[in-house]
């Protein structure tokens, strides 16, 4: 039972998938048509503060010190119900967050963003939930978020319960003895896109021929890239990783209308990882719902490859990111 305001912040990180979500099996309870596994990276982080106010007439969201739109703010207080309903409780909320990198360009800002607000809001809620707990209540806010609960490389489960109760993330390895980095390259100054992945990939399951060829995929990927995060393999992860990418993209475009995220400069990237994997720097992309490119190398080439992405005409910003950590409350209640 909330008892009394109190305000709780937590932080997490974005992660980038290296076997990619696209596609819902229910979209009432956000349940993925296939797992996913990604990387959590330490550099782009969402701080959020939510504290629950007696007597508030309802929820409200300030984004990066702006009240948020509409849409996101209606869709976080549907999604605050659920934490009221397992509180007992009828406060509404006040929610804060902040993102250091750009929101909603395609660099995964609902994966950390819902990530931080589970478990703030939960916190501030005195809901003691654990980890598999936490992930779960983050999906039912964006399916990317339940990887988010979790640092290092993550394995999302598409679970076989109608109620979604096997629907959950789950760590597989810190990365901490793997030196394994994420070069993000910022290609077009990270301006918001048109349409919300959870639109696009509606749309894709709805119309393109080749969804379904691409969820038939998902399977197989997920068991090499497991095998190979276990085995430490570069290669073997990268491999999976670009022609996962390719398929969920090739997938998208194939939509009618088409599904195109890529700009010129960002097949520069891909082709500029490509020479340098030729030269002999392990080397590997992978795009989301975005025109960024994501290059997975090693700590020692990282320099190397973010200096080549930076004199790709178009790119606005480079990011050296590192593994991060999981979600994690960084104030404690104070009453
Ligand atoms: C991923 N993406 O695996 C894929 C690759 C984008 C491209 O997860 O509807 O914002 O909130 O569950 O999590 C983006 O999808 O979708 C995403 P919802 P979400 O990272």
């Amino acid at each position: 039972m909330i008892g009394f305001p109190r305000q709780v912040t937590a932080c997490a990180h974005a992660n980038i998938a290296l076997v990619k979500y696209w596609g819902k099996r229910d979209a009432e309870l956000n349940l993925p048509a296939a797992g996913s596994l990604s990387l959590t990276l330490a550099e782009l982080t969402t701080t959020t503060s939510v504290r629950f106010v007696p007597g508030a007439a309802r929820d409200t969201l300030t984004l990066d010190g702006h009240p948020a739109p509409e849409p996101a703010r209606a869709r976080l207080a549907s999604w605050l119900d659920l934490v009221r309903d397992r509180a007992g409780s009828d406060l509404h909320a006040e929610v804060s967050s902040v993102n250091d990198f750009p929101t909603a360009s395609g660099l995964a800002s609902s994966a950390s963003a819902y990530a931080a607000v589970t478990v703030a809001a939960c916190a501030a809620a005195g809901l003691d939930l654990d980890q598999r707990e936490l992930s779960l209540l983050a999906r039912r806010g964006s399916g990317s978020a339940a990887r988010s609960i979790f640092g290092g490389f993550v394995i999302m489960h598409r679970g076989q319960r109608d109620d979604g109760g096997d629907a959950f993330a789950e760590a597989l390895s810190t990365a901490e003895s793997w030196p394994v980095r994420m070069i993000v390259a910022v290609v077009g100054g990270g301006a918001p896109k048109a349409h919300s992945s959870r639109e696009a990939m509606e749309h894709c399951a709805r119309t393109s021929p080749l969804h379904a060829a691409w969820l038939q995929t998902v399977p197989r990927d997920l068991a090499e890239a497991q095998d190979a995060v276990a085995a430490s393999d570069l290669v073997a992860l990268g491999e999976v990783a670009e022609r996962s990418a390719l398929t969920m993209h090739a997938a998208a475009m194939a939509s009618r209308p088409p599904i195109l995220y890529w700009r010129p400069e960002t097949l520069t990237c891909m082709q500029t990882v490509r020479v340098l994997r030729a030269g002999g720097v392990p080397a590997y992309f992978t795009i989301d719902a975005g025109p960024h490119v994501k290059v997975l190398t090693l700590d020692e080439h990282a320099e190397r490859v973010a200096r080549t992405l930076r004199e790709v005409d178009g790119v606005t910003e480079v990011v050296r990111c590192t593994p991060g950590g999981p979600a994690v409350v960084v104030e404690e209640p104070t009453s």
